[in-house]
């Protein structure tokens, strides 16, 4: 059913730091029904397809560093209107910015280092679902 689900990672500065926990009970508390998950690692040639859409950026070299530094945490989410609620749920993507009682706000370290990924539209949200659920020999 299109609009109900969207996919997010818990990264490795989450995971390093001992929030999977806290940040899978928020996403259950704000009615998110976890209906895959995965507790994996990028190689660096998953990060790069994973951020293709931002391969020109300055920042690239940066995020697949780091997106490869250790584990992370993928899931498939399902609610209604999910890509839209999840954004709000984790905040802005620079955690100075994030508001108040948001997943980065909470346990972000820095705008690379942001906590959690979350899907940016209902196209992408399949695409993602599928990199990590779907191609079994990604690897
Ligand atoms: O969707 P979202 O994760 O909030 O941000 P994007 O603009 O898609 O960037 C993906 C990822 O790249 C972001 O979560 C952190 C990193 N990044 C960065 O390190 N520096 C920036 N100026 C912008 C993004
Ligand atoms: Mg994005």
């Amino acid at each position: 059913m299109a609009g109900n689900r969207t996919f997010t990672m818990i990264k490795p500065d989450a995971v390093e730091n001992g929030h999977i926990g806290a940040i899978l009970a928020k996403i259950n508390e704000a009615g998110f029904r976890i209906v895959a998950m995965e507790m994996t690692a990028l190689s660096r040639k998953d990060a790069e397809a994973f951020y293709a859409v931002h391969a020109e950026r300055p920042f690239f070299g940066e995020l697949v560093e780091y997106m490869t530094s250790g584990p992370i945490v993928a899931a498939i989410l399902e609610k209604d209107n999910a890509v839209a609620d999840f954004r709000t749920l984790i905040g802005a993507t620079n955690p100075a910015e994030a508001a108040e009682g948001t997943i980065r706000k909470l346990y972000a370290t820095s705008i690379a280092a942001n906590a959690v990924h979350g899907s940016d539209s209902d196209e992408n949200a399949a695409i993602e679902g599928n990199f990590f659920f779907a191609q079994r020999s990604r690897h």
